[in-house]
């Protein structure tokens, strides 16, 4: 036996893009539904992403979650990058007007999230089974799933995927209608987390023969560094000290600069994809985040596109309930597209500049360089990562 039941919008991931849509649906008086596969406990436990745009700080803040944000995140107003042993800095806040990004561990948004929509009496459906989408094609879009042992059947006026890159949604586009664009990298990244004071305020990201790296942080306490490895690598063949000694290496400066060194605590190999799937929109399905595209970490983009998205749909949602009018629901895929390819560019350059290539011969290695030289020793290079960095205006309906 099914139980049918009815809300406005069904949404289908509690990652970021899920939560905060329903958070800011219920904002303005939208009421919906989001279905997770997994549990509450995993779905914060997953370390990922860790910057934050100012345009998600000031959406966070806006939307009444910035009071944790404000205290534990850390604003950071430049960032290095370091090549040939020497460090170049960034002044995000000089190049951009006074916009900053934030260090602020995705699982800690999604934390945030979690606890205000249960708050505020939202519904999330943790440890959903067999969810599946149905006539999205028509007026009348449906999810059926199993939980807490009694099966649903939900009706929706709108369904909205933001269930990830190997999620359900997007094989509900026909494959006469998806187009997808794809890029598989030749190398993955080791990423760990350090019991280690940072030894120093701001990210660097780090051009080596030997190969990328990338020193971040999560608290006074925790530094979160990645190195460059091959695809069909392992964390296994990373004992600490092999680990510390490239890091070291690759990061360190002539003049002498250094990570902390401390005991690590979670290890993890993250894979690196450039994606995109178009339409974003089919019927009355709409997909948003890593459920329609997916950058590699270069850029810090992958969260920060999600909930760009997901404030253009919310918007596009606000004048289809409060006033009837469905133009934002029309230009959602256009708008939000035309932002997700600007944060695609900008990852794949950043990506492609600071790499090494297997097939790389010394030339493309001169263009590296010489790439790096220019976007930071010119005010115009440097604004251009900079703006990129903080995060490109979202474009009105
Ligand atoms: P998420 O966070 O993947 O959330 C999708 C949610 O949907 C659920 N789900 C389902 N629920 C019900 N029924 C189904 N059939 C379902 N199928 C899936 C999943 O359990 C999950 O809870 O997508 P969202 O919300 O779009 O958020 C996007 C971000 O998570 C993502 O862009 C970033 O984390 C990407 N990313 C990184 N980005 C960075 O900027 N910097 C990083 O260092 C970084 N590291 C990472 C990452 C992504 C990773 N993934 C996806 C493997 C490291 C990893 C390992
Ligand atoms: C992180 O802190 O995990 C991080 C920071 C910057 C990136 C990617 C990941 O580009």
């Amino acid at each position: 036996m099914t139980t049918p039941i009815r809300t406005q919008v069904c949404i289908i991931g509690a990652g970021p893009a899920g939560l905060l849509l329903s958070h800011l649906l219920h904002l303005n008086g939208i009421e919906s539904v989001v279905i997770e596969a997994r549990s509450r406990d995993y779905c914060e436990a997953r370390v990922r992403a860790g910057v934050l745009e100012q345009g998600s700080v000031d959406i966070l803040t806006e939307s009444g979650l910035g009071e944790r944000l404000s205290r534990e995140g850390l604003r950071h107003t430049g960032f290095e990058m370091h090549f040939r042993g020497q460090r170049h800095r960034i002044a995000l806040d000089e190049l951009t007007g006074g916009k900053a990004i934030t260090v602020y561990g995705q699982q800690e948004v999604v934390k945030d999230l979690i606890a205000r929509r249960i708050a505020d009496q939202g519904q999330v459906l943790f440890d959903s089974s067999d969810v599946s989408v149905h006539n999205v094609e028509t007026d009348s879009p449906m999810v059926r799933y199993q939980h807490g042992g009694i099966a649903y059947e939900l009706s929706c006026d709108y369904l909205v995927g933001c269930d990830g890159f190997h999620g359900i949604c997007r094989r509900q586009i026909p494959s006469s209608v998806l187009k997808t664009y794809d890029r598989v990298y030749p190398f993955s990244w080791l990423g760990i987390l350090a019991e280690a004071a940072p030894a120093q305020h701001e990210l660097i990201y780090a051009h080596h023969e030997r190969g990328f790296a990338l020193f971040s942080m999560r608290s006074p306490k925790i530094t979160r560094l990645y190195v460059q490895c091959a695809n069909d690598d392992r964390a296994e063949n990373w004992s600490d000290d092999r680990l510390w000694n490239e890091l070291t290496i690759r990061l360190g400066t002539k003049e002498g600069w250094v990570p902390n060194i401390g005991p690590i605590i979670q290890k993890g190999i993250t894979p690196m994809r450039s994606f995109v799937c178009a339409p974003m929109r089919h019927g009355r399905l709409f997909l948003a985040g890593d459920a329609a595209h997916i950058v590699p970490p270069t850029g810090a983009k992958g969260m920060n596109l999600a909930v760009s998205d997901v404030i253009v749909l919310s918007r596009a949602m606000e004048m289809f309930y409060k006033r009837g009018n469905t133009r934002g629901l029309e230009r959602y895929n256009d708008i939000a597209l035309r932002r997700v390819w600007k944060g695609e560019r900008f990852s794949w350059h950043m990506t492609s500049m600071l790499h090494t290539f297997p097939e790389h011969d010394p030339f493309h290695e001169q263009m590296q360089l010489a790439e790096l030289d220019y976007y930071t020793g010119s005010v115009a290079g440097r604004t251009a990562l900079a703006e990129n960095y903080v995060g490109l205006p979202i474009e009105e309906f």
